[in-house]
């Protein structure tokens, strides 16, 4: 058996996606998730110069000597980019393989370890009292973990503040957006919101926060104290984590459960964590995290310390990605709960998916393979728009992590 041919496919059906699909002798495909927010294009000249030419005749039932292949065999290791190339690879491969199988993905991982996916949502508004209305309305639907982000008085922009109610799309068509960033008036008024969160539902609803990088290790350990009483599910991404060492000094000071990773690419970016208990829940994505093959020696590495899993899932993480990952968390044994933020309805039409929504989880359907394929004839009417995320600065102009 052999990979005959390969083809990257970009479109913007609502935001850009960069997806490979892998066509085999035999006649059956596969398809993986490449997008990297931001950055779209260094992923499409990756493959397409320096991956497919190296698949084409390879075959594909070797998945790990694949995998190795690409990830020794480049020298220059690690990286999103790379590892976001080869995560597609993986991807593709792994639902060729379960549809040779005549498998769900799920079935030759080990089988299902549970009966549907916690997902949380994402609720979020201009002000506190809009973000308590939003979170109700995530447990009207049915949630039982909702992220909760809110303006920020004095701020005029906020993370995780978007366009309605059911959709947060941070990238922008255009040059990046700037933004204005103050640890002050964001320290002092999150704790307020959590409270009116606790007032409103109670304790029964799982509450999630994301810092997304903002604050120093010291104001990070200060806020999750702050947040102790309110008993969240997790604090996110509360320091930047490219010094793995600095968790350390949050998780001397506070209780607060610590998610990291949603921009790490390899096991090498969580080892310290990990193997410290410096965190309790890893994020690495499949599409960012070098695929199935990789996210799995991740979790099981995690499991010996104790950390759970919870997938980053946002709307840049193309329904592809999404579909592989369901078939993952109903496998592994130390699952914690993964994200979920919507789709547009134009997305979901250009992939259409087995997977579906119920009861607060994703199921990831009873489809032979990840479940999840393109449709290219959609795909082409959504052309490429570049697109940033946007950037931060302090209010007296310096760089700050967006
Ligand atoms: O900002 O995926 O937890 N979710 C997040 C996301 C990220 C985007 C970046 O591409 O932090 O909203
Ligand atoms: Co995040």
């Amino acid at each position: 058996m052999k990979i005959d041919a390969a083809k990257v496919i970009v479109c913007s059906p609502g935001r850009n996606f960069v997806t490979l699909k892998l066509f085999t002798d035999q006649g059956v495909t596969g398809v993986g998730d490449a997008t990297v927010n931001g950055r779209e294009k260094a992923v499409v000249a990756y493959l397409e110069e320096h991956v497919i030419p190296c698949l084409i005749g390879r075959d594909p039932r070797r998945i790990e000597d694949i995998w190795q292949y690409l990830y020794r065999g480049a020298y220059w290791r690690r990286g999103p980019i790379t590892m976001a190339a080869i995560s597609a690879v993986d991807v593709a491969l792994w639902d060729i393989k379960a549809k040779m199988a005549g498998m769900p993905l799920v079935d030759l991982l080990g089988g299902r370890s549970r009966d549907g996916v916690m997902v949380y949502g994402h609720a979020n508004g201009a002000d506190l009292a809009e973000t308590v209305d939003a979170v109700g309305r995530y447990i009207e639907l049915g949630y039982r973990a909702i992220r909760a982000q809110s303006g920020v008085p004095g701020l005029a922009k906020a993370y995780g503040v978007g366009r309605g109610d059911l959709h947060y799309e941070p990238a922008g068509v255009g040059l990046p957006d700037e933004t204005v960033w103050d640890t002050r008036k964001y320290l002092a008024y999150v704790p307020k919101l959590f409270e009116a969160l606790r007032d409103a539902y109670g304790p029964g609803p799982h509450l999630l926060h994301d810092v997304h990088h903002r604050l120093t290790p010291l104001e990070a350990a200060q806020l999750g104290k702050a947040l102790e009483p309110y008993n969240l599910f997790w604090l996110e991404d509360a320091t930047p984590a490219e010094n793995q060492e600095a968790f350390r000094l949050i998780r001397q000071h506070t209780t607060t459960p610590l998610a990291v990773g949603e921009v790490f690419n390899t096991i090498w970016d969580a080892k310290d964590l990990i193997s410290n208990q410096l965190i309790d829940y890893i994020r690495m994505a499949v599409v960012h995290s070098g695929g199935l093959t990789h996210l799995r020696r991740i979790a099981d590495f995690a499991a010996v310390w104790g950390v759970r899993t919870g997938c980053h899932g946002a709307t840049d993480l193309s329904p592809v990605c999404m579909g592989a990952a369901l078939h993952f968390d109903a496998w592994v044994p130390n699952f914690g709960v993964q994200e979920y933020m919507r789709h547009t309805e134009e997305t979901d039409a250009v992939f259409p998916h087995a997977y579906y929504f119920e009861a607060g989880a994703l199921h990831p359907g009873d489809a032979v393979g990840h479940g999840v394929d393109i449709d290219e004839a959609l795909a082409a009417k959504y052309p490429y728009e570049r697109a940033y995320l946007p950037v931060a600065r302090l209010e007296d102009g310096t760089m700050w992590n967006w």
